[in-house]
C-alpha cells in the first residue's frame, strides 16, 4: 500500500483518536455560533455579501450569503479569510503614548483625548487653523466619512482635510463629473450579462475584483467579445478575444486612435451625438491625426490588433467599458478616463439595457466615501466646496454661518509637501497608511517625523502609526453599524456583529468625543449611526449624490438601494441616464478633447525600463490587514519583480536573483520572477509591503494637475542584477500566453 503523506499514527498518539488539534493562540476555532449576521466583506469595492458567525462576542467564522444579489455567496481568497482579523493578537486595544526614548506606553482614554485636544488647540493658536490637517480613508462607512468631514470643518475648522481615495478614484471622479456631471458607474453589473462587446482596460479583475468575473463569464457564455488592455497578460487576458498589450501610460493614444477610426468609418450614433452631447467637434479635432500607425508607435501594440478592437467596438449593438487604476494612476489620469468616455459617447451606448460604462471602484467604500465630504474640495452630496450655493446649503444643515466653513484645502500628497514646508504642524489620520501607500515614501517618512504632533486612529499598528505621538485604538467594520456604497452604486448595510475588544472604541465614539472636546458637541448629538445617516440624507439632498430617499429600513427590505434616490418613494437608480438628462450645466453629456501626453517620468538612456506597480490577489492595499493573515501571506509572501525573459536575458538576470531597481527617488532590492506575461520593456512590482520591500520607495510624487492622483503606474527605472540569489517563498503565477 502506498504510504500516506501524513503520519496518522503519530498524530493520534499526540492528539488522541478524536484529532482534537489545539486551537491557535488568540484565534478561536469554529464553534457553534450564537449569532449569524448578514453583512459585507470589509475589503474591496465589490462589498460582497457575507454572513459572519459570532460566539461570545467574538467572530468565529463565516458562511456564504447566497441571497445577496451581486455575489450570490461567492467570495474571493481575502473574503474568506477576513474574519481572522477580529481576534487577532495584534489588535490595538488601548490608547498609546509615544514616550521619547522609551517607546509606546498604554495610557487612559481621558489622558489621550486631553493631550490630543490640547495639542490641536496649541498648534492652531500658534500657527492658524489650517496648520492642523486631517487625513481620512474610505474603508470607513458613509456615516464615518460624513462625520470626519463635519469634524474637520466644524470642530477642528481646518481646510486641510483629504482622504486616501486621492490615491484611488479621483481621476475617474473628475473625468465622470466633467463628462456626465455625476460620478458613479452607469449601470449595475447585471447589465454586463448581455453586452455584446466588453472592454476592460487597466483592471486586473480576476485578482482585484474576483467576484466581478462571474458577470464577465455570464457575458462570455452569452457570446460577448472581450477586449482586455493591459501591459501584462493578466488572467482575464488569457481568455480575451483581443489583448492589447500597451506600453504603460498610452491609453489616451489608444482610445484617441479608436475614436478617430470610428469617425473615419462612420461607426457613430449621430442621433445620440447630435441631441444629447456637446463638444464632439473639439474631441474629433483633437484626434484627427491619431492614425492606427501612430497609435502603434506610441502604444507599442500592433495596429492590426488595435483595428480589430476598433471594429468590434465600433460595430457592437450593446457594450460595456470598464476601467480601474491602470489608466487612472497617471499624471494624465483624467485625460485617460475622458478618452474612454469619448468612445462610449461616440457609440451612443449608454443609458440603455446592456450598455454601460464605469470605473471599478477600489476600496470598500470607495464610492460612498467620495461623496460625503471628506475630500479637500468637496462637501456632502458630492457638492463643491467653492460653490456659494453649495456652501450655503451645507452651512444651513450644520447650523453654522457660511463664512465659518473653510474653503478648498490641500490634497493628500500636497499635505505631505506642506508639512515639509513647515506650513502644517499637526495631523490626525484615520484609516490611511500613507507611509506605505503614498509615492516616494522616504519623503513621506521625513514629513511624518517633522510633525509637532501626530495622532492616528487604527485597529492595527500600521507602519504609519509608528510615527504617531498618540495612537487611538479604533474599530473594525463588524464592530459598528453603518452603510457603504458598493462599486455599483448600491447602498448596503454594514452590521455590527461584535463589540470592539477590551479598551478599543468605535471610530464614531472617538470622533464624537473629539468633536465634543473641541466645543462642537452640539453638532454631534448622534444617538446612533442611523441618526448620522439621516443627517447625511438631508445634507446630500439636491446634490448629485442624492441619498435623501434611502433609509435603513428601505436598504434592508431591498438588500440595497442605488443612488441617486431623491425621494422616499423613489425606487433608486440601478441604471443611469435612461432619461438622457445628464447632470452637467447644459444637461448634455460632454465630449472632451484629449491630446496624448507622455508620462512625467519618461524612460531615457539612463533609466531605460518602465516600472509599473499594482496588486496581487491575496494582499490588500498597504497590507496592514492582509499581511497579518497567515493563509493570505502564504499565497504571496513578498514582492517580486515581474520581468520578461527577453529583458532578463538582456541584463543577464536569473530567476530569483536579487535585482537592484533604481529610480530618481531611490533604490530597492527585489527578487526577479521571470514571466512571459509582461511586456519586454516593462517590469511590475506589487506594492503591499512596507519599508525596504516597498515599491513606493521608487514611485514619483508627480500628480495629475486636475485630480492630484500620483503617477503610480509609470516610473523610469534602471535594473542592476546583484548576482545574489534571493529567498523566494513562492512564485507569482506565470500565465503563459499559450
Ligand atoms: N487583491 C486585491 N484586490 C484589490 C485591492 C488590493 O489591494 N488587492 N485593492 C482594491 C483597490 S483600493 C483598488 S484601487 C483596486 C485596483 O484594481 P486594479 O486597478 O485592477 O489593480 P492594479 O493592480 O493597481 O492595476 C491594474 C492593472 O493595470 C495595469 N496597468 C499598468 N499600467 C497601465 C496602463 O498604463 N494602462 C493600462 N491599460 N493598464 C495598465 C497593470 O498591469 C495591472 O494589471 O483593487 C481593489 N481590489
Ligand atoms: N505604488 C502604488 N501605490 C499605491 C497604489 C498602487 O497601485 N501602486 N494604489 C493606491 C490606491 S488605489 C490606494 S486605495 C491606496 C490605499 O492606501 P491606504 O489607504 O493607505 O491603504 P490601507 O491598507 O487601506 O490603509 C488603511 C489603514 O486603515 C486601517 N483601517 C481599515 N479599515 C478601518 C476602519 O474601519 N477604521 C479605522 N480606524 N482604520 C481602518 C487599516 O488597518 C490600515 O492601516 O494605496 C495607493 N498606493
Ligand atoms: S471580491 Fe472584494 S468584497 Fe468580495 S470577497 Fe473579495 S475582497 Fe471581499
Ligand atoms: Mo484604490
Amino acid at each position: 500500500m502506498a504510504k500516506l503523506p501524513i503520519d496518522i499514527d503519530r498524530i493520534i498518539e499526540q492528539f488522541g483518536p478524536t484529532l482534537n488539534f489545539p486551537k491557535p493562540e488568540g484565534i478561536p476555532g469554529r464553534d457553534e455560533p450564537d449569532k449569524v449576521v448578514e453583512t459585507h466583506c470589509c475589503f474591496c469595492g465589490m462589498q460582497c455579501g457575507i454572513k459572519l458567525l459570532a460566539k461570545n462576542n467574538k467572530i468565529v467564522g463565516f458562511e456564504p450569503w447566497m441571497e445577496f444579489p451581486f455575489n450570490q455567496g461567492r467570495l474571493c481568497p481575502k473574503g474568506v479569510q477576513r474574519y481572522m482579523q477580529d481576534n487577532h493578537p495584534d489588535r490595538l486595544t488601548t490608547p498609546l503614548l509615544n514616550v521619547p526614548g522609551e517607546g509606546y506606553r498604554p495610557i487612559q482614554w481621558e489622558k489621550a483625548m486631553d493631550m490630543t485636544v490640547s495639542e490641536i488647540k496649541r498648534i492652531q493658536s500658534l500657527h492658524g487653523k489650517d496648520a492642523f490637517a486631517v487625513l481620512s480613508g474610505v474603508s470607513l462607512t458613509n456615516e464615518k466619512s460624513y462625520m470626519v468631514g463635519k469634524l474637520a470643518r466644524t470642530a477642528i475648522k481646518t481646510k486641510n482635510l483629504d482622504y486616501n481615495g486621492r490615491l484611488c478614484m479621483v481621476s475617474a471622479g473628475a473625468g465622470n463629473k466633467k463628462a456626465f456631471g455625476l460620478d458613479r458607474t452607469s449601470n449595475n453589473y447585471d447589465d454586463l450579462e448581455k453586452a455584446e462587446v466588453i472592454i476592460v482596460t487597466g483592471a486586473n479583475v480576476s485578482e482585484t475584483f474576483p467576484t466581478l468575473t462571474y458577470w464577465l463569464w455570464r457575458a462570455r457564455d452569452n457570446g460577448a467579445k472581450l477586449i482586455v488592455v493591459d501591459p501584462r497578460i493578466i488572467p482575464l487576458a488569457r481568455t480575451a478575444d483581443i489583448h492589447l498589450d500597451i506600453r504603460p501610460g498610452t491609453d489616451s493614444a489608444l482610445f484617441g486612435a479608436i475614436l478617430n477610426y470610428m469617425i473615419e468609418h462612420d461607426m457613430l450614433d449621430h442621433n445620440f451625438i447630435d441631441n444629447y452631447t456637446s463638444g464632439f467637434e473639439a474631441a474629433k479635432e483633437a484626434v484627427k491625426d491619431y492614425t492606427l500607425e501612430w497609435a502603434e508607435t506610441i502604444t507599442g501594440t500592433k495596429k492590426e490588433k488595435i483595428e480589430a478592437a476598433a471594429q468590434l467596438w465600433g460595430k457592437a449593438a450593446t457594450s460595456f467599458l470598464l476601467h480601474a487604476r491602470g489608466i487612472e494612476h497617471h499624471t494624465k489620469g483624467v485625460e485617460n478616463v475622458l478618452s474612454c468616455i469619448n468612445i462610449v459617447l461616440a457609440s451612443g451606448r449608454i443609458g440603455k439595457p446592456y450598455c454601460g460604462y464605469g470605473t471599478i471602484t477600489g476600496q470598500g467604500n470607495g464610492q460612498g466615501g467620495r461623496e460625503h465630504g471628506h475630500k479637500c474640495d468637496q462637501l456632502p452630496g458630492n457638492r463643491d466646496i467653492e460653490n456659494p450655493e453649495h456652501r450655503k446649503y451645507i452651512a444651513g444643515v450644520w447650523g453654522i454661518d457660511e463664512k465659518e466653513l473653510p474653503g478648498k484645502g490641500l490634497s493628500a500628497y500636497e499635505i505631505i509637501e506642506a508639512i515639509h514646508r513647515n506650513e502644517i504642524k499637526g495631523l490626525l489620520s484615520l484609516c490611511f497608511n500613507p507611509l506605505v501607500s503614498l509615492p516616494n515614501n522616504n519623503y513621506v517618512r521625513e514629513a511624518l517625523e517633522k510633525l509637532e504632533f501626530y495622532v492616528g486612529i487604527d485597529f492595527f499598528m500600521s507602519e504609519t502609526m509608528r510615527h504617531c505621538d498618540i495612537i487611538l485604538p479604533g474599530s473594525l467594520h463588524e464592530e459598528e453599524e453603518g452603510t457603504v456604497t458598493t462599486a455599483e452604486g448600491r447602498v448596503v448595510r454594514i452590521r455590527k456583529v461584535v463589540d470592539p475588544p477590551k479598551n478599543a472604541r468605535t471610530d464614531s465614539a472617538i470622533l464624537m468625543e473629539l468633536a465634543q472636546r473641541l466645543g462642537a458637541g452640539d453638532k454631534f448629538n448622534f444617538v446612533n449611526s442611523e441618526a448620522v445617516f439621516n443627517e447625511l440624507r438631508v445634507a446630500s439632498k439636491g446634490g448629485t449624490a442624492d441619498y435623501y430617499g434611502i433609509t435603513y429600513a428601505k436598504i434592508e427590505k431591498n438588500m440595497g438601494v442605488f443612488w441617486p434616490c431623491p425621494e422616499l418613494d423613489h425606487p433608486g437608480t440601478p441604471r443611469l441616464w435612461e432619461d438622457k438628462k445628464f447632470k452637467t450645466p447644459d444637461g448634455k453629456a460632454h465630449f472632451n478633447p484629449v491630446h496624448y501626453h507622455p508620462s512625467m517620468d519618461p524612460v531615457d538612456e539612463e533609466y531605460p525600463v518602465i516600472l509599473t506597480t499594482g496588486r496581487v490577489v491575496s494582499q490588500y492595499l498597504s497590507g496592514t490587514q492582509t499581511r497579518r493573515i497567515g493563509k493570505l501571506v502564504e499565497q504571496f509572501a513578498q514582492p517580486l519583480l515581474e520581468i520578461h525573459p527577453t529583458l532578463a536575458a538582456q541584463y543577464n538576470i536569473q530567476q530569483h536573483e536579487e535585482v537592484r531597481v533604481i529610480t530618481k527617488r531611490g533604490e530597492a532590492l527585489f527578487p526577479a520572477n521571470i514571466v512571459e506575461t509582461i511586456r519586454e520593456d516593462t517590469v511590475f512590482i506589487p506594492y503591499h509591503w512596507p519599508g525596504k520591500k516597498s515599491a513606493n520607495q521608487l514611485t514619483s510624487g508627480h500628480l495629475d494637475p486636475i485630480s492630484k492622483i500620483p503617477e503610480f503606474k509609470v516610473s523610469a527605472c534602471q535594473l542592476i542584477p546583484t548576482g545574489k540569489q534571493a529567498y523566494v517563498a513562492k512564485d507569482a503565477p506565470d500565465y503563459k500566453s499559450n
